[in-house]
This record gives structure tokens, sequence and C-alpha cells, in this order.
């Protein structure tokens, strides 16, 4: 259990800790010097049951509300200080309102000084805080009178922390490893050490941590947690992290930095919260209104976005979006702080609900809609309300990091709740199991009815069935759905288009017609330099529009390549001026062979045989280095007519330079949980692969 002080100034706070712990925290020269505290204090408590108490120790004193901030996050058990004699002072009230923002609800209250005071007035000041603490968190709080004088009450305010200690729920070691840094120094022999509050999870030494938001990567070579030697650290635990790494460094490392779990690294400027504006402000919140953001033990500026629509009044409470200065590392569900510009006042505080909110249309029912369902606390519950809300898709990598939930957590919470997994390097997106029928259903609708009004064409462009659909996927979660689809032989894809497997272009008649007049002037002796589109035109006196149309229809089909712009070439031909560069390869096996020597062979013009030549450089089929050329093997089957030419066939160019146009695909990124890395995309996409379609 981590104890933290709260209270007024000089009202023995400090005296209080020494006379439990017998530590005095006030280590600064300064403080010694002035006789205030100015940051934070710490000290240790064994407890008879063998645990440790923390205690964290903060300034009383108005300038320092930051430091006393950042000591307030982490701490489970408060001890508000109100001194006998001055009764309740401003920054009783300010610690108090801090506390009750961060929603610590387990504490008591010690009456200091009761020595300077008489038993009248202590009672007077007892009825003052009962009133005080009336409706917010330590409302149930019990008041120990004490004085750090004469040594009364200190035993009995000792018992009650130890008897608290058992009964503090344990902050949940199944999340990830999260440390708030509030120190960073160098240690004689050890090198870097940070300390701070462990938020959740654990750590272990040998771990691999990152510092965020700098991203500093760091191993952690020794750990002591509550103060003692030990393997580990875990959630609710002080801890000294002593961090090797390149880079790391005492200054490289600051209070307000978060030591991560590397998978958590991922820092944010934008993030939509709830906000409870303190009914002592004078005036409502407006739009675009800057603060000072406390959040763990960082202090940032921002701006409050309003995402209702009125004005929040003294008191009340509404979603905003916060936009800061700079990123932090945080996690839904995680408090904050507002402080105003000048640092003078609180404002007031929320709860983070969604750390990667949208810059525009943010305040749409859509949006609105969701942040209710990231309000939820529990994930399960939570990701079940976002699947069933507009746009039906989460991507569970994010959902997972952004509340720090480890691997086999989300797991299985994802079995549960059946979702329907598409693996993408960009993410992992989940829908429910209705979601994914009503998607499917749409899909192969949308499908059938465009073949049906445009059978001259091979497919729809992916992006514009994308958009067509009512449950609209991002980008990569569409790709990688419609890859497994096609896996499934659900439909096919062809380069950027996408079409029903049972789908075969047909040439209306007058293309047909037409086409049969084209043939002839692109095929026989003139082969190898066929007329382009604007001759074929004037030729056969057909509109250049269409004769360019048509040839590009018959390209798709992969019954003729477009070798340079408006200059067709039968598939056939391709295929054969493959066969004589592979001859040509094969006989100059060392240094390639010239253009010059293609020319001749295929008795086109030199500017043509370039072009043709250039062509095959693009798709790999040769490879150019100065004037020379040399063959790639396994590209020389690309141009073979495909078995069924009337299909448009799988090995058309179209397959091929969308494969290069979007490269990494499938590749692996870094940086991504097991989840979907290591169980491989194969079992991520297993989830709806093995799914029926739904009848046509
Ligand atoms: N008589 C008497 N004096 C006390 C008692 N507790 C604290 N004091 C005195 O009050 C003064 C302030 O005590 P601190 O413990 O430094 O107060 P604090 O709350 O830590 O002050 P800040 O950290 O600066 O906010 C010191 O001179 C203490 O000796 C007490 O129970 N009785
Ligand atoms: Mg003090």
């Amino acid at each position: 259990m981590i104890v933290g002080t709260a209270g007024h100034i000089d009202h023995g706070k400090t005296a209080l800790v020494r006379a439990l712990t017998g530590v005095d925290t006030d280590r600064l020269k300064e403080e010694k010097a002035r006789g205030i505290s100015i940051d934070l204090g710490f000290a240790y408590l064994p407890a008879p049951d063998g645990a440790v108490l923390g205690f964290v120790d903060v300034p009383g004193h108005e300038k320092f509300i930051h430091n006393m901030l950042a000591g307030a996050t982490g701490i489970d058990f408060v001890l508000l200080v109100i001194a006998a004699d001055d009764g309740v002072m401003p920054q009783t009230r300010e610690h108090l309102a801090i506390i009750d923002l961060l929603g610590i609800r387990c504490g008591v209250v010690a009456l200091t000084k009761i020595d300077l005071t008489a038993p009248a007035r202590q009672a007077e000041v007892s009825a003052d805080i009962a009133r005080l603490l009336q409706g917010t968190c330590l409302a149930d709080a019990g008041i120990v009178p004490v004085s750090t004088v004469g040594g009364d009450g200190i035993a009995d305010l000792r018992r009650q922390l130890f008897a608290a200690a058992p009964t503090i729920r344990a902050r949940a070691t199944s999340q990830r490893f999260r440390l708030a840094v509030d120190r960073s120094f160098t240690l004689a022999g050890a090198g870097t050490v940070v300390t701070g509050t462990v938020l959740s999870g654990a750590v272990a030494t040998g771990d691999r941590v990152v510092v965020s938001p700098s991203g500093l990567v760091a191993r952690v070579r020794a750990i002591h947690a509550q103060n003692r030697p030990a393997q580990s650290g875990v959630a609710g635990q002080r801890c000294a992290l002593n961090l090797a790494g390149d880079g790391v460094s005492k200054d490289a490392i600051a209070r307000g930095q978060m030591v991560l779990d590397p998978e958590l690294h991922a820092p944010t400027n934008r993030i939509d919260a709830t906000l409870a504006l303190l009914a002592t402000e004078p005036r409502a919140v407006a739009q675009w209104m800057p603060a000072r953001l406390h959040h763990a033990a960082a202090d940032i500026g921002a701006r409050i976005v309003l995402l209702g629509d009125a004005p929040i009044p003294p008191g009340g409470a509404a979603p905003v979006q916060l936009v800061l200065d700079r990123p932090i590392a945080a996690v839904a569900g995680d408090r904050f702080v507002l402080r105003d510009t000048t640092a003078q006042r609180t404002i007031g505080g929320g709860i983070f609900l969604d750390l990667r909110a949208p810059a525009r249309r943010r305040r749409t029912p859509e949006r609105l809609a969701q942040l209710d369902a990231h309000r939820i606390a529990d994930p399960e519950t939570a990701l079940a309300a976002l699947l069933d809300i507009s746009p039906h898709v989460v991507d569970l990598v994010a959902f997972a990091r952004d509340r720090a939930l480890a691997e086999t957590r989300i797991q299985a919470i994802g079995e549960r709740l059946g979702v329907i997994r598409a693996a993408a390097a960009e993410g992992v997106f989940a829908l429910s199991s209705a979601a994914w029928l009503r998607f499917t259903r749409d899909l192969m609708a949308t499908l059938q009815q465009f073949h049906a009004d445009n059978p001259d064409l091979p497919g729809i462009g992916l992006e514009r069935l994308r958009l067509q659909l009512a449950l609209r996927l991002p980008p990569p979660a569409f790709r990688s759905v419609l890859d497994g689809l096609a896996r499934a032989k659900g439909v096919a894809l062809d380069g950027a288009w996408v079409r029903l497997p049972s789908h075969e272009v047909r040439l209306t008649q007058e293309h047909e017609r037409a086409w049969s007049e084209i043939a002839p002037l692109i095929g026989g002796a003139e082969r190898f330099r066929p007329p382009r589109v604007r001759d074929i035109a004037a030729l056969r006196a057909l509109r250049e529009p269409d004769v360019r149309r048509l040839l590009k229809l018959l390209g798709r089909m992969g019954r003729i390549d477009e070798v340079a712009h408006d200059h067709f070439f039968l598939r056939a031909t391709v295929a054969e001026m493959v066969g004589i560069v592979a001859d040509l390869g094969a006989a100059a096996p060392g240094g390639g062979f010239t253009a010059a020597q293609f020319r001749d062979r295929v008795d086109s013009g030199r500017k043509v045989a370039i072009q043709i030549l250039e062509f095959f450089d693009r798709h790999g089929v040769t490879m150019r280095r100065g004037d020379r050329r040399r063959v790639n093997r396994h590209r020389l089957d690309l141009f073979r007519r495909p078995t069924d030419e009337e299909t448009g066939g799988a090995k058309t160019l179209g397959r091929e330079t969308s494969g290069r146009e979007t490269p990494g695909r499938e590749s692996s990124p870094v940086g991504r949980p097991d989840f979907k890395s290591g169980r491989g995309r194969e079992s991520v996409l297993g989830g709806f692969d093995s799914l029926s379609l739904p009848p046509r």
C-alpha cells in the first residue's frame, strides 16, 4: 500500500510521517532552511504481517501543487492532515478536491497539533471537517486526533494504517507494466536509477522497457521494490529501477515520463475525456480554453474542446477533447487534473476515455456513442459495446494497448465475444459475428449487382467497393478481409479489381465487332510494330476514345498488353518477344544483350524496341545495367497466355503491378503484440475463413 499525505502548509504532514516511520523526508537544503516541504518525500514502514507500507509526503505550499499532484497519482490511501489550531484552510480544500478528482477512496483524517488546542476547538474543527468531507470520496473517513510532540494518537493511527493495507484492492497485475517516474538520478557504482509507483503490471530484472514519450529503450539491471532489493516489482509498489542502455542517463529521463512495457509505447496528444468542473470555479469552461493538464507525474499545456453543445458550468461534467502541447504516455481510464494556466487554482479533472481521438467529426452522434462505450471500465463490456455501434470495427491491437491489457487477456476477451478477426500490417481488426454476416451479405449482393450492371468490366475497384458498403471498414482491414475471402474462394481479386469467382468478362456485340476489325491490325506480320490507338482509329474510322477504352478493357482481360502509352501488343506477341529475349539472354550468358540485338530480331524501329525492353524492365523480365540487359528466368512465364484467355485470368499484368504497388502489405510490422505475429496471420484469419459465406 502506498500512503500519501495531503493538507495545508505547516499542518504537520512531514512531522507525522516522521512520527509514523522515523524518517525525515525533508532532505533538501532549502527545505531545512525554510522549514517547509518543497518536493516529494519518501519513507517506508514495515508492517507486522511482513508487508511494507510506502509513504509519499507532499508539500502543502500553494506554489508546489504540481509536486503534490506528481506524488498523489498512484497512492492508495490518503492521510489528510489538518491542524487543530488552524482548521480547514485553502490547500486543505484544494488537496481534497484533487484527491476526489483522482478517485482515491481510502483514507483517514489526521487532526494534528492537538497539544496546542483545547478539546472544544478540536470538536469545532472536527465538525468543520465532517462538513468538508460530505459528498467527497473521503466522506466515510474517520478522524484521528494526534500530536507529534506528545505522541498522542500516533500508535492508533499506525494500527489503522496496518489494518487498511490488506484491504486495498490489488491493482491490476494482469495488465502490462507502467511506472510513473518521479525521480531520476545517478547512483555511484550502479548508474542511472529512476523511481516511481508501478501503476500496473509487473517488471523483472532483465526486462526490456521503453521510456515514454521519448522512446528511449532500456534494460532493467536491478530493482528495489518498497525500498528492498528484489527480482521483480508489481503494481502498487514504489520501485527504483536501475536502467542500462544506449543513451540512458539521469538527464535523459525525467519526472513525468513513464517506463513502460514496450508494447504500450504509443504517445498521444489528442485525448477524449470526461471533464468534471469544480463547483468553486468562477466561470463555465468555454471552447478552446487553455489549461494545465496534470496526468500521473507529468504536466503539460492543453486546450479544451467542448464535445457537448453548451459550456460546462461550475459543478457540471461533460465529454471534452484535450489537445495537448506535446504527447504523453497514458492509458484509457487514467485520471487527470486540470489547473489554470497561471498555476493558481485547480479547475477540475476527469478520466481519459479514448487516446486516439479524431481531430475532425469529433462531436457527431456516432462519435459520442463511441465515447459512451469507451467510458465502460470493464474491457470486455466496452469492446462488446464498441462492436455494436458504428463503424462496428475495432482495432484490437490499439484497444488492448490503450487499456494496457496483457495479450492473454485480450485473447480471452476476443474468444468469449466470438469476434471475427482480420489481421493487417496496421492492426488486428475485429467485428462481431452479426456484423460480419451483414457485411459479407452486403458485399456479395453489391458484387452481383455490379456485375449485372457492368458485364464488360472485370470487377469493381477495391476502394469503390469499400465505400459502397454499409459497414465501412478502414482500408487496411478491408484489404485484409478481402484477402481472407479470396483464400476462402468467396471472391476473386485481380490486382485492384474485386469480382465474384464466377464472373467472366464478356464483350458486348458492338465491342466484338470493333475488335474483329482491329485485331488483324495489331496481329499478323506487323505484330512487332502495331499501330497506335490514334492510327487504329484513323484506319478503321472509329473514335479514338472508343478504341482506347476497348483496348484497355482487352488489356484487363489479359488478351493484349499496353507496352507503351496507347501502344498495344497482342498477349501472344508479348509472349513471343519474351521468348526472343530469353534466347538473346541464353546466347550471352555473361554480359547480357543490347537493345540493337533485340531490335534486329523483332524488326521494329529502335524507339519501339527500347520501349518494349523498358516494359520488360518494369515487369522484371529483364534487368538493365548500362546498355546491356540480362534476363530474369523466374519472370519468363509472366506473359504466357492464360489457359482460358477469355476469363481475364489470374496472371494479368494488373495483379503483378498491384502487388508491387503495395510493398510490405504482408510483412509483419515491428512492435506488434504477439497475439498477431505469434499466432500468425493464418490462424487469425482462420476465424473467418472457416465461416460459411451467406447464401447468394
Ligand atoms: N506542537 C506541535 N507542533 C507540530 C505538530 N506537528 C507538526 N508540528 C510543527 O509544525 C511545523 C510544520 O510541520 P511540518 O510537518 O513541516 O508541516 P508540513 O505539513 O509538512 O508542511 P509543508 O510540507 O511545508 O506543507 C513544524 O515546526 C512542526 O514541528 C504537532 O503535533 N504539535
Ligand atoms: Mg512537509
